[in-house]
């Protein structure tokens, strides 16, 4: 009796030392981001749903970021009066309305096991799925969302549960984009056109009856090792009672010790609270991602100009194989992490000129992940080279040049042991150093001996 009362007091005590956030952005700032999304570096982001059905949106020239190139807004865009998207709609689809997407989008050909060994084979560490964007259509049984969900309609099956079993077979972790707004859903209190309509819950209702529910089944019933919300502009993180939710998810979930949270939980929260700091076609701006940030953060972006599908882009449209790969080491040497995404198509493939991509960086990272996981940023990197990066693993240093040809380069890096080529080690390297300044020549190969298609990478040791 008395080992019983002993076990239960130490198990109170364990449950009370477990209880280490506050429901305030003070105390759940000081959680750190888990070490184990710092050290992975390249994640997968999916972006699917109806909007893959039309997979519209008018593309960029040269397949530059610009918002109207988002092919997942076609329902908002046409509630919004955006007219390439009305004309396209009547062209096509006349008056019909996007609800009738939700049935023609039938993931007839969806094999998650085939997605997740893509990514795996890509070098990716995690996978976000997009579990409801914006158009409110989960891609799993939601209680909440029980008409318009993945298993009530289109594809009849819990998409969901599919890629959640099926990434954790390769060894991915899962995560799950939840859009806090629902831009048709006339329970959802929209704030972009002023007044919330007739029939629209409070805010507060909404959270209660909405999306608390149904982010606390994405990390109980699914273990998302990620939760990664999104469209939260509309209210503060107050309104959205995402303090409370945070305290639930970081002291009581199942997957309070390992769940990565990113900063999007109200319009007061991007880039100063939450868990890493995301940014978004945005490599070349942001306090988050600049060369002095401190916070963990993550860089997502579509391999064109759009998330979902937009089946109207040419390979004019996608970034080259090099270009996401130099996309990804800018992002690691500059202390971040890089959430490519892809749109895979209504049946539930994977474009191939996405896959394309995909394996591209693979074959790079086979070859030279060591400066890639687990590194960090090198603090005293020169600054203001273009196209030339570097990485440190301990006193190591890698460095990644997408260069052409084989002018020599001059970095202060402090006495040097070693300098060879990751995938080449008797390639020889022609270096010096002179009062702390290394001199090296990016090195020359025989066609077919270079250990990968493009950049290939020194490794420093000093
Ligand atoms: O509006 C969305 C957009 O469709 C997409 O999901 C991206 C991904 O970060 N987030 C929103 C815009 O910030």
């Amino acid at each position: 009796m008395r080992k019983l009362v002993f076990a239960a007091a130490i198990a109170a005590c364990a449950s009370m030392a477990s209880a280490e956030y506050e429901a305030k952005w003070e105390s759940l700032d000081s959680r750190p981001v888990p070490q184990w999304w710092q050290d992975a570096k390249f994640g997968i982001f999916i972006h699917w749903g109806p909007y893959a059905v039309p997979a519209y949106a008018p593309v960029a020239e040269n397949g530059k970021f610009h918002w109207d190139g988002y092919s997942e807004w076609y329902q908002g865009f046409m509630l919004n009066g955006k007219k390439p998207f009305l004309d396209h709609h009547q062209k096509l689809y006349h008056d019909a309305p996007y609800g009738n997407f939700a049935a023609q989008f039938r993931a007839e050909n969806f094999d998650a096991k085939a997605w997740a060994k893509l990514f795996r084979r890509a070098g990716a560490k995690y996978v976000v799925l997009t579990s409801k964007h914006h158009d409110g259509f989960a891609l799993w049984p939601s209680p909440e969302s029980p008409y318009y969900n993945a298993v009530a309609m289109g594809p009849g099956r819990d998409l969901a549960r599919e890629y959640c079993d099926a990434m954790a077979a390769e060894g991915l972790k899962r995560g799950f984009y939840f859009s806090m707004l629902e831009y048709a859903n006339p329970l959802y209190p929209a704030k972009r056109d002023g007044a919330a309509g007739e029939g629209a819950l409070s805010i507060g209702e909404w959270n209660r009856r909405v999306n608390m529910p149904q982010l606390r089944e994405l990390a109980e019933k699914y273990r998302a090792d990620i939760i990664w919300p999104d469209g939260e502009w509309d209210y503060t993180s107050a309104e959205h009672g995402s303090e409370a939710f945070l305290a639930w998810l970081y002291n009581e979930s199942p997957v309070k010790d390992t769940v990565v949270a990113n900063d999007r939980w109200g319009k007061d929260c991007r880039g100063k609270h939450g868990g890493h700091y995301t940014t978004e076609y945005l490599l070349e701006g942001g306090d988050a991602s600049g060369d002095s940030a401190v916070h963990p953060w993550e860089e997502c972006r579509g391999i064109g100009s759009s998330f979902g599908y937009n089946r109207y882009e040419t390979p004019d449209h996608y970034m080259s194989r090099e270009k996401c790969v130099e996309t990804l080491v800018n992002c690691v040497s500059r202390g971040g992490n890089l959430l490519l995404n892809v749109g895979p198509t209504a049946d539930g493939r994977i474009p191939a000129i996405m896959q394309d991509r995909l394996l591209a960086m693979g074959r790079w990272l086979e070859v030279n992940g060591e400066a890639i996981y687990a590194t960090v940023k090198w603090d005293e990197a020169p600054k203001g080279l273009k196209s030339v990066y570097f990485t440190r693993k301990g006193g190591d240093l890698y460095l990644i040049s997408f260069l052409a040809g084989r002018a020599p380069l001059s970095v202060k890096t402090g006495a040097v042991k070693s300098v060879t080529v990751l995938g080449a080690p008797s390639a020889k390297v022609d270096w010096s150093v002179k009062d702390g300044v290394l001199t090296v020549v990016p090195p020359a190969f025989a066609a077919g001996e270079c250990p990968c298609e493009f950049a290939p990478v020194l490794k420093i040791v000093r």
